[in-house]
């Protein structure tokens, strides 16, 4: 066996084009440089001190082969294990390794997963629009486009500023002092809903694939009446109808409707989702790479669903950067169980800092064949974007109740 590489160099850079992505860079002694995506939307400098002050530091001098053995050190040897703050981090550093090993190898990432199942994946977008006819008008204009699906918001009457309709977060340029609000009316959501999707079936036909994501709101038999009232419609999925930390409620849910389930993109471990996945609670399991502590943990979550027929539906936001874009398409190319991933493009000032060889066709994702994972970063052109402070929004009720968003 050859002599071992040695990691030489491992920093973290913060920059904001379009929107914040934190980046892990890592040399070794050999020349190779691998990236990984960091990025934690609203709390990105935590997961950067995380690891300029805890993990970096004592990466330098370890051998990047051992991705494993790395993995375990930091999630095994931290006493204050798990939450999303060191999953990110973590999952930073993996993608990282992975992406220096497949470089070492000559080989696109897929390839050392064990190869491809497929050589295109379904992909999913975003359509949205603050009545019924602007949304399905939005819809049609991505099945112009080519995508097969489309994930629907629509505004609320009586409601201002709803989740997927009214923007993210605040786009202002320089630091966001404080949240923006918005607000929440669960009965009059349950209301709205079904029409959306009966005039999105009436208009697009039976061959569209649905998808609606009620973030988190519900309670389990608010869920469970969400799902029966949208079963004439054929969903592909609804996602996230509670809050994600409470498994045992997706129970009642299941028993009650056949609409499929989706959930997970704030999960950051295979502890979230055990008792989901294994007692065939949902079909799709959104936990992606870049909060889940990467290729190695994601692996383990994928593998234990295709145990229980649960499939992938990897989040695909874009404040998960191009780099988790690029490693979850070589993921999603080998995992035998994969469903559909989520894509949303990039602000196009992001393609000043990273290039990318994955890409969109006619309604699939395609990863690229270079040796890795596919996706560069420029260092001195992310110096040109410094962060901003931006939040996730918060969420009321209208009576002023702090609620999920
Ligand atoms: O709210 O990525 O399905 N997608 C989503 C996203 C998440 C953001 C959080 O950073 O729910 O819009
Ligand atoms: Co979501």
């Amino acid at each position: 066996m050859s002599k071992p590489d040695r990691i030489t160099a491992a920093r973290v850079i913060v920059a904001s084009p379009g929107r914040n992505y934190v980046t892990v860079k890592i040399e070794t002694a050999s020349g190779l440089v691998g990236i990984g995506d960091a990025t934690l939307n609203g709390r990105e400098l935590a997961v950067a001190a995380y690891l300029t002050e805890h993990l970096l530091p004592a990466l330098i001098g370890r051998d990047p082969a051992r991705i494993e053995d790395t993995w375990q050190y930091f999630y095994r040897g931290a006493y204050w294990r798990r939450g999303p703050v060191t999953m990110t981090a973590i999952a930073g550093i993996d993608v990282a390794l992975w992406d220096i090993k497949a470089k070492a190898a000559g080989m696109p990432l897929y390839q050392l997963l064990g190869g491809a199942s497929r050589d295109r994946m379904l992909c999913y977008t975003h359509a949205d629009g603050a009545s019924i006819e602007d949304a399905l008008d939005a819809t049609d204009a991505k099945r112009q486009q080519g995508f097969r699906a489309v994930r629907i918001q629509a505004g609320v009457p009586g409601l201002e500023r709803v989740y997927g309709v009214h923007g993210a977060h605040d786009t202002a340029a320089g630091h966001q002092p404080a949240p923006l609000e918005g607000d929440w009316d669960t009965a009059a959501y349950l209301r709205h809903t079904p029409g959306l999707f009966e005039a999105a079936r009436t208009r697009f036909g039976p061959d569209l694939h649905l998808l609606h994501d009620a973030h988190h709101r519900l309670s389990p038999n608010e869920a469970a009446q969400l799902g029966r009232s949208l079963e004439p419609y054929g969903l592909f999925w609804v996602e996230d109808p509670v809050p994600a930390e409470d498994q045992t409620a997706w129970r009642r849910i299941r028993q009650q409707t056949t609409t499929p389930l989706a959930v997970g993109e704030v999960f950051n471990s295979i502890w979230d989702a055990q008792t989901l996945i294994t007692e065939r609670l949902i079909d799709y399991i959104r936990s992606t790479i870049v909060h889940a502590g990467g290729v190695t943990h994601v692996r383990r979550i994928a593998e234990l669903a295709a145990l229980y027929n649960v499939r992938t539906g990897f989040h695909g936001a874009n404040d998960l950067s191009p780099i988790t874009m690029g490693a979850a398409l070589h993921f999603g190319r080998w995992a035998p169980n994969f469903g559909i991933q989520e894509y949303a493009s990039h602000p196009p000032e992001a393609a000043e800092i990273f290039g990318w060889d994955w890409r969109y066709e006619a309604g699939d994702l395609y990863s690229g064949e270079t040796p890795g994972h596919g996706v560069t970063f420029d260092e001195a052109a992310a110096a040109r974007f410094p962060y901003e402070r931006h939040y996730l929004d918060v969420n009321r009720l209208k009576d002023g109740t702090m609620w999920d968003w």
